[in-house]
């Protein structure tokens, strides 16, 4: 991604910070309660990847095949911190689920000390994060035609992502360990929730709507066709009906957020310098390497996996780790890594390009996705 790019999405943020806060003013709140909140909106918002934001914007000038420019790209780019703000409720509520130490280089916000203890303050830290979201939205587009199209989008996404962050939770219980009930089928129920549909389909889905791609009358989910009994992710429809473009987008972006959440999987175990630290094994989650290891172990690397995994000592997640490096999990994940780029490419190839007046929904809007993954080290 060029700097300038990400620079001039990073330009935008203080005026959203202080629309934000304006709002506290309006309510007379205390200015210790605006100060802690400014805290938490810079602590958590604007310091991880931004993909996720910036996404939005390449997708509308994408779909518009020009650069957004004046109050136009002030909007897109407002609709992009929506889903950083999304990700920052999401990542202050889940390390403190899963106890994690650091994220982005710096303390999880639940364990910062100074100047005041936060703690489980967090939880209500967290709250804020996403109603900032709606504040925003009602603030700029509340009286558009697709002002409801995008609040429930903001709103199936988020409470689909709850449902996979359930998953994951109550597959990781700390006080039974079960490997059983650990596959790479129920891995990727737990991804394609807690992480695809909020990071891929979201920003894409939200930049269609903003820049006028008809919104079908049934928007796709895959409550009927995605069965996780089943090897691959079908298609979000059966066939019968022509797909929209956001039928389209949801048949890609899904395995594509499952892909990336493998790779978060993998560098959790592996990975150097990433910004946070790995919590998986002692956290006992259902991740795709201990899922992968657990398909190709023998019975004795099995046994020790059982006796270690999930333990809260660093000599047992040691164990672990050195069972994984001898099933040679590295060379399986840059194979997985390889044939998931090619045949998410060959989905992308088969894209229909369609034109509505001055938009058109073009294969690149896939490209660059997957462009902004493929072979990430953090
Ligand atoms: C990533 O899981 C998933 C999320 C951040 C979604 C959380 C959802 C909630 C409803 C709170 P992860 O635990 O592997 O992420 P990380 O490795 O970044 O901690
Ligand atoms: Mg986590
Ligand atoms: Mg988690
Ligand atoms: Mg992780």
């Amino acid at each position: 991604m060029s700097a300038g790019k990400r620079d001039r999405f990073v330009a935008v943020w203080p005026r959203i910070q202080a629309e934000v806060l304006e709002f506290l003013d309006a309510h007379h709140m205390p200015a210790d309660a605006k100060t802690w909140f400014e805290r938490n909106l810079s602590y958590n918002v604007p310091g991880g990847k931004l993909n996720r934001g910036i996404s939005v914007v390449d997708t509308v000038e994408i779909l518009r095949g020009k650069p957004l420019e004046g109050e136009e790209y002030f909007e897109v780019a407002l609709l992009g911190w929506g889903v950083e703000l999304l990700q920052a409720f999401f990542l202050v509520s889940d390390d403190l689920m899963d106890s994690s130490i650091t994220r982005r280089g710096q303390p999880c916000w639940y364990r910062v000390e100074e100047p005041q203890k936060v703690g489980t303050i967090a939880i209500n830290d967290a709250f804020m994060l996403e109603g900032a979201i709606y504040h925003l939205l009602k603030r700029h587009f509340r009286g558009r035609a697709y002002y409801v199209d995008l609040l429930d989008m903001f709103h199936d996404m988020t409470y689909f992502t709850e449902f996979g962050q359930l998953v994951d939770l109550i597959t990781a219980p700390e006080d039974s360990i079960d490997l059983t009930r650990f596959s790479l089928l129920k891995h990727r129920t737990i991804v394609v929730y807690k992480t695809a549909y909020y990071s891929f389909y979201l920003p894409v889905a939200l930049a269609m709507i903003y820049a006028g791609v008809p919104v079908p009358d049934v928007m796709p989910d895959h409550a009927q066709t995605l069965k996780f009994d089943e090897a691959t992710v079908p298609a979000a429809t059966n066939g019968t009906t022509p797909k929209s473009p956001y039928h389209v987008a949801m048949d890609i972006l899904l395995p594509l957020g499952e892909y990336f959440q493998v790779q978060d999987d993998y560098l959790d175990c592996f990975g150097v310098n990433i910004g946070k630290i790995g919590t998986d094994i002692v956290d006992n989650k259902c991740s795709w390497v201990v899922c992968t290891a657990l398909k190709i172990a023998s019975p004795e690397q099995l046994e020790i996996i059982h006796a270690n995994y999930g333990r809260k000592s660093s000599e047992a997640e040691a164990k672990c780790k050195a069972v994984f490096e001898d099933l040679n999990i590295r060379k399986i994940y840059t194979d997985y890594e390889e044939d998931v780029y090619k045949s998410i490419g060959h989905m992308i190839d088969q894209v229909k390009e369609e034109t509505w007046g001055d938009i058109t929904f073009r294969r690149e809007i896939f490209h660059s996705f997957i462009s902004k993954i493929y072979q990430r080290k953090k």
